[in-house]
């Protein structure tokens, strides 16, 4: 993805991605909902035009395009991008195990046929370079980092790759919290928090991770609707509403980043 920023200032800004897995798409409906929220409710709603008028919102609406594109064509249940090596028969690697934090120690395989293989070296995913590359080179305004995934209604944050706590461990823990709250607020979805190894399970390699010990702080995993009755498999008469109580909990980051600049 080539993107200009024609801007006299250099504004702090949060990093947003939705669609890491293929198959999570109630993920990329988030990324939508969002810019689409944004832009309409600029200028009426006084948080967002804070919000926007203080910071820059990054967007990346789809990080695993080509995985993306198969579960629309071949099958539904692929979670890897589509990448091929030789030596192997099978495609792609995981790309929330293929990011240079503990990569590939736990929660990870190095079969290339498994659904959370590393790949065959950190960053060796296409995708997982280029965003780690941006957030690199735009290190020292990013505040924030979002990724949104499905499902479990769970918001983590670091660290999955080991049981030791982030430095920002309470901080995180309470935005979290407060941001949890939020969301349940509207239609009373329940959201647990905390850090990933211990409230999901151990997996290395991950986005959220990779951020945090790059200096990224505010570093945040979504796992939106449901806990399991649909799964994947979302019913469209959810996308709205998971996308109205989700907005909640990112602009409660949002407004906490916000207040610590
Ligand atoms: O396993 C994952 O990558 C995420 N769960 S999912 O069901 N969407 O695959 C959780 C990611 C939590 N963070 C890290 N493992 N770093
Ligand atoms: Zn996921
Ligand atoms: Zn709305």
């Amino acid at each position: 993805t080539h993107l200009m920023k024609l801007s006299d200032s250099t504004k702090p800004a949060i990093f947003m991605d939705c669609g890491i897995h293929a198959r999570e798409w109630i993920s990329t409906a988030f990324c939508q909902w969002f810019v689409k929220e944004a832009l309409s409710t600029y200028g009426s709603d006084s948080q967002m035009t804070s919000l926007l008028d203080q910071m820059d919102v990054f967007v990346l609406p789809v990080f695993n395009i080509d995985g993306y594109d198969f579960t629309h064509k071949s099958n539904r249940m692929w979670r890897k991008t589509r990448s091929k090596r030789s030596g192997s028969s099978c495609y792609g690697a995981d790309p929330n195990r293929n990011f240079n934090a503990g990569w590939c120690t736990v929660g990870a395989s190095s079969n290339p046929c498994s659904d959370t293989f590393c790949g065959h070296q950190p960053e060796s995913e296409i995708e997982v370079k280029n965003v780690a590359d941006f957030i690199r080179r735009n290190k020292s305004i990013l505040k924030a980092y979002i990724t949104i995934h499905s499902y479990s209604q769970l918001l983590l944050f670091p660290y999955s790759y080991s049981f030791s706590l982030a430095a920002d461990h309470s901080e995180l823990l309470k935005v979290a919290d407060g941001a949890s709250a939020a969301l349940r607020s509207l239609y009373g979805t329940r959201y647990t928090s905390g850090p990933g190894a211990a409230t999901i399970y151990p997996a290395a390699g991950g986005s959220d991770d990779w951020a945090y010990d790059l200096g990224v702080k505010y570093s945040y995993t979504f796992e939106l609707r449901d806990t399991g009755r649909y799964g994947f498999l979302l019913p469209e008469s959810q996308i709205e509403p998971t996308c109205e109580e989700t907005m909640l909990a990112v602009k409660y980051i949002a407004a906490h980043v916000q207040k610590n600049l």
